[in-house]
């Protein structure tokens, strides 16, 4: 189906007005993205490049992807989750003639066909939350990184890992910056957004009480650390679940209850994995939770609670509430997995605030124009995985700061002399 300019498959293109909307919405609180358009709407750096993006679309996605077009860009979308995509942010973008391929509820079959679709024009630069796209170009379309690609961004840790290990082993085909990695996305992103946006997920699936609840987080990283404070401000006995002693560590002299998932299970009201690794939660643990026990997962692969191990010892399964399905196990006992094991924080609710997404995607939007930037001076960065340069973090963090109307100190000379002063002593 062609709207105005692009191809689109999406929900139901009359919900184009609601989602206009829900992007005026985020577009106002996202200072930093917007100051960028405004900047490079004038010179259209990105003129002649085409975006190939694979990335939740959500009504923050939708600023940064009209960001892309401001700038210049020809851009084709696909959504990275199955149960992330706002229909009403997709109708809207179609309608304003992107091309999109993106439903809530898709299977597995047509969350590929999506992303090839995609990739039918060619596009040189790509952008990732997963690297599912980059995946596909390197599996089905091997002749692109040669033909077109110049270059991607990945937006998420569990991306990064995956293909760095891809680069240690030689097998990654064009260049990607870490998008994830950048300290103006890892540390605000998935600390404040994955604690905010994971606790607005399971309030929205469940309304329970956190006060007063035995909240278990497996893993202590950015995410889970977030997702903790969070719980702990709303009075949960928070309960930390980890494999790194270092990070357990931290999380009892942050305060909170460490222990095995083994004994955590017999004593949590609602669990949220946080992980990146698979069988988080498992058989043995299903048995041991008390009855009501909530069951959701933040983290990006839906292979942290292992529901094939769930059906095993289940007599029955209902939809009691959107995105909150009951199990009740042969033993009696009911268990609540919210947004089918998916990330909570995307499918249930609205994924992080707009405030922070503003700083993730000053960095894709910046990631990219280096990108197109080098290419037109006829470079190319190696094939690897790419920090951003630091300069581009702290740009970003005083951009921000600047548009909340907040004022820095700045060293004196003497002061920089002292501080690369080596010699100086007490
Ligand atoms: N992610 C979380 N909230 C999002 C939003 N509102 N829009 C788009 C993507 C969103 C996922 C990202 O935080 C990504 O950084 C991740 O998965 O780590």
């Amino acid at each position: 189906m062609d709207s105005k300019a692009g191809k689109y498959k999406v929900a139901d293109l009359k919900l184009a007005a609601d989602g206009l909307k829900l992007i005026e919405w985020a577009e106002s609180r996202m200072p930093v993205l917007t100051a960028l358009r405004e900047k490079y709407g004038k010179t259209k750096p990105l003129e002649g490049y085409r975006i190939a993006g694979c990335l939740h679309v959500t009504k923050e996605t939708a600023v940064l992807a009209k960001t892309f077009v401001e700038a210049g860009a020809e851009v084709s979308w696909s959504g990275c989750n199955p149960l992330s995509t706002n229909d009403a942010v997709a109708a809207s973008l179609a309608s304003e003639g992107i091309s999109i391929f993106a439903w809530h509820g898709m299977n597995v079959e047509e969350f590929y066909w999506c992303i090839e679709e995609t990739l039918k024009f060619h596009p040189n630069l790509t952008l990732d939350d997963g690297a599912d796209l980059i995946f596909t170009i390197h599996n089905n379309h091997t002749d692109f990184a040669e033909k077109y690609v110049i270059g991607g961004t990945e937006e998420t840790t569990t991306g990064v890992h995956r293909l760095r290990a891809m680069a240690a082993a030689g097998a990654l085909r064009y260049p990607i910056i870490a998008v994830n990695d950048a300290e103006t996305k890892w540390d605000f992103d998935n600390v404040y957004g994955t604690g905010q946006s994971t606790i607005d997920g399971i309030l929205r699936a469940t309304s329970v009480l956190i006060a007063g609840k035995n909240v278990v987080v497996a893993g202590y990283g950015h995410c889970g650390k977030g997702v903790a404070m969070r719980a702990k401000g709303l009075g949960a006995n928070v309960i930390i679940t980890e494999v790194k002693p270092t990070a357990a560590l931290k999380a009892m002299l942050d305060g909170m209850r460490v222990m095995s998932m083994d004994e955590a299970a017999k004593i949590g009201d609602v669990f949220v994995t946080a992980t990146g690794v698979k069988d988080v939660i498992v058989k043995r643990h299903f048995e041991m939770m008390k009855d009501g026990a909530i069951v959701c997962n933040t983290g990006h692969y839906d292979c942290e609670i292992n529901l094939n191990d769930l059906a095993k010892v289940m007599k029955s399964r209902r939809l009691i509430r959107d995105n909150n399905e009951e199990y009740v196990l042969k033993k009696g006992r009911r268990v609540y997995v919210l947004a089918q094991g998916r990330l909570v924080n995307l499918a249930a609710a609205e994924g992080h605030p707009s405030e922070v997404m503003d700083m993730s995607f000053a960095n894709q939007f910046m990631s990219q124009l280096r990108l197109a930037d080098l290419d037109r001076k006829g470079q190319r960065l190696e094939n690897g995985v790419h920090d951003i340069p630091s300069e581009q973090d702290q740009e970003i963090a005083f951009l921000k700061l600047k548009t909340q109307g907040i004022s820095l100190d700045k060293l004196t000379p003497e002061q920089m002399k002292y501080v690369h002063d080596y010699s100086s002593g007490t």
